[in-house]
């Protein structure tokens, strides 16, 4: 007979140390921590871990570390690439950090936020919000992604071209190592050179080196006076010269700067209910531009008028609207937010987060699209993202007369298409969802030998016998 999946001792240590509420084993609270967002992975795991402190996970640790059992970290398990979820084998614990969700501190004169891994994005926001400053880290997951997810992912999100990716806004970590130590390393300095700079090991390393438990996060002055424009413009090229004019003007202002194609748009008009074209005719490109100062008399709309005055004048914009009001800007938010959700109910899509130099996106769009067409004719290129950092989520909808199973089959080809133009133009096969599971096999091709060499180093250093999140990022 197999062995199962948990020596029976070690379910029984665990059952003692974290009681009904920390360990799940009904097949029916495992079942939502097994599938991934995308529905690309369904795995198995003997129990779910939630400890309820950062002690609690380092007992739990311990013991899995002690018995040889690999742990597979999750947070709001949002991830894009399967970061979060077990494999098939049944033998990989997963280990929920929802629990650990308190704000532990928060200081508006150091401008800190100390929240543990738990903590859901959009909560840490409000708390921010609550004492009268901003956490600006913003994606469209917002409501589910924690902390320690950004962190672990090195999310970047809409406002990276104004305050960097998860990392630039992280000064300290508190971590469990894969041996159960803890790690003590919330400091929230602002210049700290002290030998290796440990804490950007665990940012992006998507649980592969330790667990996360708990960061001190940057805060910045809240914006006293916004300005938000929906713009029709005439092309991949004229979306960039506008993100020129408006970072040339002030580049401080520049909260967000999106680019969404036409059929994107579409989708979310057909299947997101609510949203509607805010401007008067349909393009085939649009940018949302999101100005923001912490000075109330900074005259951002003033700006953002003369700025698309000057653009229309020079047949970049075609047309635009600016929000009139705080739900007519959350409103033209969602337009883009719901871009991952819409593309969902149109069909299979393949998803292709690259980056390149950003004087280079205009030709990475329209490279790619003409490529994936050729490739599979009929299929629906839908570009769309972060423009302002050269990131474009470069995704392919499949043809409305193919199944999706038949279109899924050749996710890999589609995403070779692509990868191919994104190394020619001096790009990144991810940009910002990171690897996971999904592009374990393209990290030799794009990061061997001496990178790739590197990070195995580390890896071995840290979590010598290979327990931490097995199976993602390394091939
Ligand atoms: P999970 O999905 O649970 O985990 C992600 C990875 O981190 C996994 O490898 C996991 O093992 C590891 N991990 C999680 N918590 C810890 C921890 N405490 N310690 C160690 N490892 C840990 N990403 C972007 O960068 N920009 C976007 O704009 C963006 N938009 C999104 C929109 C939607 C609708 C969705 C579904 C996802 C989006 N994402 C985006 C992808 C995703 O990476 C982010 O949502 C987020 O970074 C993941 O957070 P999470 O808590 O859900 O992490
Ligand atoms: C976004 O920018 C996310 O909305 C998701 O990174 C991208 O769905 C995608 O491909
Ligand atoms: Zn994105």
């Amino acid at each position: 007979m197999a062995d199962p999946p948990l020596a029976p001792s070690l379910l029984h240590a665990l059952t003692q140390l974290l009681g009904p509420r920390g360990l799940l084993t009904a097949a029916e609270d495992i079942a939502p921590h097994l599938t991934d967002w995308r529905n690309l992975y369904c795995g198995a795991t003997p129990c779910v871990i939630r400890p309820g402190s950062t002690e609690e996970l380092a007992r739990a640790v311990t013991l899995c570390a002690a018995a040889g059992v690999a742990m597979v970290p999750q947070g709001g398990n949002t991830s894009m690439v399967g970061g979060a979820t077990p494999d098939e084998s049944g033998r990989q614990v997963v280990v929920s950090l929802a629990r650990l969700n308190r704000i532990r501190a928060i200081d508006p004169v150091d401008m800190t936020m100390t929240a543990e891994a738990g903590v859901v994005l959009k909560a840490a926001q409000n708390a921010a919000a609550e004492a009268g400053c901003l956490f600006p880290l913003s994606l469209g997951a917002e409501g589910s992604a924690t902390i320690g997810g950004v962190l672990s992912t090195n999310a970047g999100g809409n406002t990276t071209v104004r305050y960097g990716n998860a990392r630039e806004l992280m000064l300290g970590l508190e971590a469990v190592l894969p041996d159960g130590g803890i790690w003590h390393g919330l400091r929230r300095l602002r210049k700290d050179n002290t030998g290796y700079a440990l804490r950007h090991l665990f940012v992006g390393a998507e649980g592969t080196l330790g667990f996360i438990t708990a960061a001190s996060l940057r805060m910045f002055p809240r914006a006293r006076d916004t300005a938000l424009a929906f713009c029709a413009v005439a092309d991949e090229a004229a979306a960039l010269a506008l993100f020129r004019r408006f970072r040339d003007r002030d580049e401080s202002a520049v909260r967000a700067f999106e680019y969404m194609s036409g059929l994107g748009v579409d989708f979310a008009v057909k299947h997101i209910e609510g949203i509607t074209l805010p401007v008067a005719t349909r393009a085939d490109h649009y940018v949302l531009v999101d100005l923001a100062s912490s000075r109330p008399d900074a005259g951002l709309r003033e700006m953002a008028e003369s700025v698309l005055f000057e653009a229309m004048q020079e047949g970049e914009v075609l047309d635009a609207v600016l929000a009139e009001s705080e739900a007519q800007a959350q409103k033209m938010w969602r337009i883009r937010e719901e871009h991952p959700e819409a593309q969902k109910r149109e069909g299979a899509s393949v998803k292709n987060d690259v980056s390149v130099p950003v004087s280079k996106v205009p030709e990475l769009i329209r490279r790619c699209s003409a490529a994936l067409v050729a490739l599979i004719p009929g299929s629906r290129p839908v570009p769309f993202g972060h423009i302002g950092d050269g990131n474009i989520h470069m995704n392919l909808e499949q043809p409305e007369d193919m199944e999706g199973a038949a279109f899924l089959a050749r996710s890999h080809g589609i995403m070779d298409c692509v990868n191919e133009i994104v190394r020619d133009l001096d790009g990144s096969f991810s940009a910002e969802h990171g690897i996971g599971r999904l592009k374990t096999d393209m990290m030799e091709s794009w990061r061997g030998g001496a990178e790739l060499g590197a990070m195995r180093a580390i890896k071995a250093a840290l979590d010598p016998k290979g327990l931490m999140n097995p199976g993602k990022v390394f091939p």
